[in-house]
């Protein structure tokens, strides 16, 4: 037995000497040290010698066990921390290569336009509201003077969803909306921007769908030249404080008396181009008195309480301002057109 043990010893200590992996190692220990090991398999026969070679032959067990078992440990520590060095410099960094760029978008130049109208309008006291694009035919034309069958409905063609819901062809119902909710509180000061819906057909300076910001302001007292006031002063702080606007008498049903809104083309400075149609004047806004039956209908007096109220198309603002002569390039995202718009 003692034999044995030796030629165990040696064995163990021989194959640990020769591995160069952590896992075979671990195999090692299995082998010699394991429950099914010729070491456990000594222990377990001890009890069959006699009482004198038992405490010896028990000591010489366990001193070779212990042997195989620091030749062991030194060896896995000499292996890890070799593996620690391989990984270190497998893994090494060369902080002097040249960063890898991440592509960074950019707001989009339509909704940049939204937030810098939302800025003026707000620094002139305005609030800002919303209201949802699936839209009852009720808000988006019967409260605001439209009754079913009147003709003015084929102004703006819509798409209907069901006999009572379609996609709202103005931001204007958010005036009635925001009206009942006021519930007969002045002052009323709000824009409302969003994406509005007409069966029109693309063109330069339309689309199916664009976007809007409507205005509504109603107090006791409001006047056309308060309406006027605003605008004008919007077109200035928008465009630059030379900045002209020309009011046109115009109809909607739901503002008397009313009127349509241009400014002077900045694209052709007034020549005339393809995007002012060659008038030298570009048309951005619909506006008016908020007309009588639309104030009574919201719970508003009309003989107390007088307002005004306009809707003006976001991407003609923007064509404007960038000198954009094609709406639709908003809508194609065109990487090469959307990216002259990321520094602002
Ligand atoms: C209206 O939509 C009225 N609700 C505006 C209004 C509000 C009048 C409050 C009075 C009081 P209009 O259909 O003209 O009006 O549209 C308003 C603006 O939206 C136009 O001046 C134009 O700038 C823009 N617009 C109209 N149709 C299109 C289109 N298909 N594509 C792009 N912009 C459009």
């Amino acid at each position: 037995m003692r034999e044995k043990l030796h030629a165990l010893q040696s064995e163990a200590l021989e194959m640990i000497e020769r591995v160069t992996k952590l896992d075979d190692l671990k195999g090692i220990r299995v082998k010699f040290l394991g429950k099914k090991g010729p070491i456990t398999e000594v222990m377990r026969g001890l009890g069959q010698l006699s009482p004198e070679e038992r405490p010896l032959m028990g000591q010489l067990v366990n001193e070779v066990r212990e042997k195989i078992q620091a030749v062991m440990e030194e060896k896995q520590a000499a292996l890890e921390a070799k593996q620690l060095e391989e990984q270190l410099a497998s893994e090494q960094i060369d902080v002097t290569l040249p960063g890898r760029t991440v592509p960074v978008g950019s707001i989009h130049p339509l909704t940049r336009t939204i937030q810098t109208i939302e800025d003026i309008f707000i620094g002139l006291g305005f609030e800002v509201a919303e209201g949802p694009e699936v839209e009852m035919d009720h808000y988006n034309f019967e409260m605001l003077n439209l009754p079913k069958e009147h003709p003015a409905r084929d102004m703006q063609d819509s798409f209907y969803i069901t006999e009572e819901t379609l996609l709202r062809t103005h931001t204007s119902p958010v005036q009635v909306r925001t009206l009942l909710a006021k519930a007969g509180q002045v002052p009323v000061k709000i824009i409302c921007p969003g994406k509005v819906y007409r069966r029109d057909d693309d063109d330069a300076t339309h689309s199916h769908q664009f976007t809007q910001i409507e205005g509504l302001v109603v107090d006791e007292g409001i006047r056309m030249s308060d309406l006027k006031g605003i605008l004008l002063e919007f077109a200035k702080e928008m465009f630059g404080a030379d900045q002209k606007i020309r009011l046109r008498p115009s109809f909607f049903p739901f503002t008397e008396p009313s009127t349509e809104v241009d400014i002077s083309c900045m694209i052709c400075k007034g020549e005339g181009c393809r995007v002012c149609k060659e008038t030298g004047w570009i048309e951005i806004l619909g506006a008016g008195m908020v007309h009588p039956n639309v104030l009574r209908g919201a719970g508003y007096d009309p003989e107390r309480y007088t307002g005004f109220a306009f809707g003006m198309g976001v991407e003609r603002v923007a064509m404007l301002k960038h000198g954009v002569e094609d709406i639709r390039n908003f809508y194609t995202n065109d990487l090469r057109f959307l990216r002259q718009f990321s520094h602002l």
